[in-house]
């Protein structure tokens, strides 16, 4: 009941904002008509055959055509925002037109895309290696069995539509770093701008028998990006009660940038979500994770990157991230809390310009702006379950600004001003700029300083944090920002594990938390960034 009220309620809002940009009501969707069914149900399952023949189809459309399926995930590389506020609202808006054009594709007009729950399935979905459903499939390999292919087939349907791209696209592009289209084919080929040389880890392109990492037969998380997918994990990337907050452990979007191909210019934050378990699954499936096997120092597949979609994993992890946006919506009305930026912040939100998805016919929607899908009910959607809240103690969920229990400026020990129930730790220091920098950091707490690495069942493991792909997939903008500066100065936010806040020393005042960053055990030797301050919340 209470999913279908707050569908009826999403939709009507919907109604109502797009009525103000005078698009006739009578002309929208129901927001009822389509449902997106968890992957594992049955109706999940049959929604995959109808996306397996809509990905062939799409495969073999010509470079030409803005449906091949290789110019769909250029949509990506060229417009992507990660890191900043835009994230959630332009994915939507990518996966809801990419969800029409496989309506219309496969010719099932009940089709809504499947997600895949990572939290209550923690493996990779078994139906999703099957066929054109994974990347490594030979259909594949007329773009991408090596490199001269896919120069030769999709570089210059890449430089034609570049050259059709109107003043107002190209002004993104040039936020984005790209001057010229050989900008951004540089960034295809992972040029570094901090090294100025090509790295093979942030290469775009990835050959057909490597585009994936994960193979069918061990296709599960490994155990510490199972405990970021968790439940409880989730939990806590739900329970931020501001959608944008200056604060990063009281917003649930990353850091407010300019615009959503603007780079942050000083510091950046990642929320819980995005920095936690999305940058973390893209990782794991492009082939940098933390266990024996993985590819370091690449070249990975495309998940790590931004040409994420031309892995059809992608739209099914972006499902299940647009799910938790619906269900921290759900839970901000249920408290009577804003569920979107207000006032003048929401204008600036709204008003941020989309201009390069692709409809169902195939056209480009030149006019968009990201206040056109900040509603589900834009594309008539729902989802069959939402992730439902579970408050804790603390009330911080319900709007109750979290307590500071103690901080330390230059990333020293913090002791706790009170007695901690459940902790959460903002963290900051540099990003290092080395090629071969790990894209992931372990957070220990309280860990004796001859612990150089730690395992998912460590006593001090606390978390991890991931960036998703190399320095330049932020934008070359960002990585030359690096290069002078010496680092990008980025905060994540870790909800403390809660043994943590059961066990004894966090119970009494003056309790010493000692916080640090341990490189993955797989570049043991790789020095970890020195945290530059700490924050401890009760959360
Ligand atoms: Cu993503």
């Amino acid at each position: 009941m209470r999913v279908s009220r707050r569908g009826l309620l999403a939709g009507t809002a919907a109604i109502a904002g797009l009525g103000a940009l005078s698009v006739p009501a009578a002309a929208l969707p129901n927001p009822f008509r389509w449902v997106r069914y968890n992957v594992t149900s049955k109706k999940g399952q049959d929604m995959l055959k109808s996306y397996a023949v809509a990905v062939r189809k799409m495969l073999d459309l010509p470079l030409s055509h803005p449906h091949n399926w290789f110019r769909n995930a250029f949509v990506h590389m060229m417009d992507c925002p990660h890191g900043n506020w835009w994230f959630y609202v332009w994915h939507r808006g990518y996966v809801g037109y990419f969800e029409q054009t496989v309506r219309k594709l496969s010719g099932n007009p009940e089709f809504a895309f499947p997600y895949w729950d990572w939290s209550e399935l923690q493996e990779l979905p078994l139906s999703m290696f099957a066929g054109v459903l994974t990347p490594t499939n030979e259909a594949y390999a007329k773009y991408t069995k090596d490199l001269p292919t896919f120069e030769r087939e999709v570089k210059p349907a890449i430089q034609a539509y570049w050259n059709t791209l109107n003043a107002d696209q190209l002004a993104q592009q040039k936020l984005r770093g790209y001057e010229s289209f050989d900008d951004l084919w540089k960034a295809v080929m992972g040029w570094d701008p901090v090294n100025q040389k090509f790295s093979i880890g942030d290469q775009a392109f990835a050959i057909t028998e490597k585009a994936r990492y994960v193979p069918i037969d061990n296709r599960a998380l490994p155990p510490k990006l199972a405990g970021e997918c968790s439940f409880n994990d989730v939990n806590g990337g739900l329970a931020p009660a501001q959608f944008n907050a200056s604060s990063p452990e009281t917003s649930f979007t990353s850091i407010r940038t300019a615009s959503h191909n603007d780079a942050p210019s000083k510091t950046g934050f990642f929320s819980i979500l995005e920095g936690k378990p999305h940058n973390h699954v893209h990782n794991f499936i492009g082939g940098y994770f933390d266990a024996p096997g993985n590819w370091n120092p690449g070249p990975y597949g495309n998940m790590t990157n931004n040409l994420s979609p031309v892995d059809p994993i992608f739209f099914l992890h972006h499902a299940n991230m647009d799910r938790l946006w619906e269900s921290w919506s759900a839970k901000q009305q249920k408290y009577g809390l804003p569920d979107l930026p207000t006032g003048a912040d929401r204008v600036d939100f709204d008003k941020d310009p989309f201009l390069f998805f692709v409809d169902a016919d195939g056209k480009y929607v030149l006019n968009g702006k990201a206040g056109d899908y900040i509603h589900a009910a834009r594309f008539g959607y729902r989802y069959d379950k939402l992730v439902p809240y579970v408050p804790t103690a603390t009330k911080v969920a319900e709007g109750a600004a979290p307590l500071l229990l103690g901080a330390s400026q230059d990333g020293g020990t913090v002791s706790l001003s009170a007695p901690a129930g459940r902790m959460i730790a903002t963290i900051t220091f540099e990003r290092p700029t080395a090629m071969d920098a790990p894209r992931q950091f372990d957070v220990l707490v309280n860990a004796p300083a001859d612990v150089k690495t730690v395992a998912a069942d460590s006593p001090y493991y606390a978390g991890t944090v991931s960036f998703f792909g190399g320095l330049a997939a932020h934008g070359p903008a960002h990585a030359a920002h690096a290069a002078h500066n010496g680092g990008n100065r980025v905060t994540f936010v870790v909800p403390l594990p809660d043994r943590l806040a059961a066990s004894r020393f966090a119970r009494s005042p003056g309790a010493k938390l000692d916080v640090r960053l341990a490189p993955p055990t797989i570049q043991p030797d790789f020095p970890a960034p020195k945290l530059l301050a700490v924050e401890i919340h009760s959360r």
